[in-house]
């Protein structure tokens, strides 16, 4: 099969108290594992497409044959969105942006805490579910924008450099209904070096 679940790469309950070790496990194991296995039934149908990453699948969603098209879209989003968040999470609390991605953030939307702000409200507009996102334009700027379900970013042509799950399977057994805080506190676990390292990969295109 193309596409494989990558493993967790800290322990389900290290990212403890912000995030539960039970959420964690059927998060990573189940939702993420599933989205794996059907976006490979999926292309089973189209040998041609199994030789390319999710990078390459996800920004050519036309050339993906129509009867497969939605199924690539919902399971290759998932399966690439899933893969960045716990990536962009890490252990043992957040550090800040510093450099360039601290800077670039500063001009396009005032602070770090003027892009929390931002991509809280983002997160808590969007109904249903969905991902809330820090992006790189086409033009080179960073923005805030939503996505339903698992869009992603790449679909039209933005580059995620930051996104959080406000999926209720992201939070419910430990924040219920609460998704605000659940926002407050998925903060805590920010991995800034490597989101820092995503905006150097996607300035270089
Ligand atoms: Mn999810």
């Amino acid at each position: 099969m193309p596409f494989e679940l990558p493993a967790l790469p800290y322990g389900y309950n290290a990212l403890e108290p912000h995030i539960d070790e039970q959420t964690m496990r059927i998060h990573h194991d189940r939702h993420h594992g599933t989205y794996v296995t059907s976006l490979n039934k999926a292309l089973e149908s189209a040998p041609n497409l199994q030789g390319k990453t999710i990078n390459e699948l996800l920004p050519s969603l036309d050339a993906v044959p129509e009867g497969i098209r939605m199924a690539v879209r919902n399971n290759g989003g998932g399966h690439y969105n899933h893969t960045m968040f716990w990536e962009i999470m890490k252990p043992g609390g957040a550090n800040t942006p510093s450099g360039d991605l601290a800077a670039a953030i500063t001009a396009a939307l005032g602070s770090v805490d003027k892009l929390k702000e931002a991509v809280n409200a983002a997160g808590l507009g969007r109904f249903g579910s969905g991902w809330a996102w820090l992006v790189l334009e086409k033009g080179g700027k960073l923005a805030v924008v939503s996505t339903p379900n698992q869009d992603c970013p790449l679909s039209t042509g933005q580059h995620p450099i930051l996104g959080v799950d406000v999926w209720e399977h992201a939070y419910y057994l430990k924040y219920q209904n609460r998704r605000p805080d659940y926002l407050t506190a998925w903060w805590n676990t920010v991995n800034w070096t490597e989101v820092a390292a995503r905006y150097q990969k996607a300035r270089k295109g």
